[in-house]
């Protein structure tokens, strides 16, 4: 089941949430930054063991103070106009880390609308490719989390999959 909420990715109790990361995974801004910081340092020092990620796909380590057990750092691409392959590396990016939280036998997974910040994705479009995977998913899982941050990303998503404001709440 698909679930969109407007939450603080943090603060859910699932098995394992999305970070959207950069290809150092040594941190940065915006929801990497919270959850490296609601984490904990260990969560830097199991990332630096991993030598970084190519854009596209996905790295995991443990939870660590979090309530989920599982971090999946996916690095998305920075919009860089839309003809630079960006598409295709956001959706590898998603099935990347549903491949890895289905290795670590996770039943619910909440993901950040990844490459819409920093990395200033168009919203929409980064929704249709989110929303296709998390689809091509579903039975896969007792739950997949839709976590926006912002209004406007929670109202793209909900609208895209015909739901109203409070679907979150079902
Ligand atoms: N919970 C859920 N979503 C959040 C939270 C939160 N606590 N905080 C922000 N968001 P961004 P990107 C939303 O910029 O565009 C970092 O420096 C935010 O509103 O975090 O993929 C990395 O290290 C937006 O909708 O990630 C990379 O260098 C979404 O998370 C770079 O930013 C993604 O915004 C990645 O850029």
């Amino acid at each position: 089941m698909i679930k969109v909420i407007q939450y603080d990715i943090t603060d859910l109790d699932v098995d394992a949430i999305v970070n959207a990361a950069n290809t150092s995974l040594l941190g940065g801004g915006g929801v990497d930054h919270a959850i490296h910081r609601a984490a904990g340092p260990m969560l830097l020092d199991a990332c630096k063991k991993l030598g970084g990620c190519p854009t596209g796909e996905a790295r995991i380590t443990p939870g660590f103070r979090l309530k989920a057990k599982w971090v999946i750092h996916a690095v998305g691409p920075v919009w860089h106009g839309g003809d630079h392959g960006e598409p295709q590396l956001l959706e590898n990016c998603y099935r990347s880390a549903f491949s890895l939280a289905k290795e670590a036998q996770s039943r619910s997974l909440a993901f950040p609308c990844i490459s819409t910040g920093i990395y200033h994705y168009p919203k929409e479009d980064a929704a249709r490719i989110a929303l296709k995977v998390m689809h091509a998913n579903d039975k896969d899982f007792r739950s997949i989390v839709a976590c926006c941050f912002d209004a406007e990303n929670a109202s793209i998503y909900r609208k895209i999959l015909g739901v109203a404001a409070r679907s979150e709440d079902d």
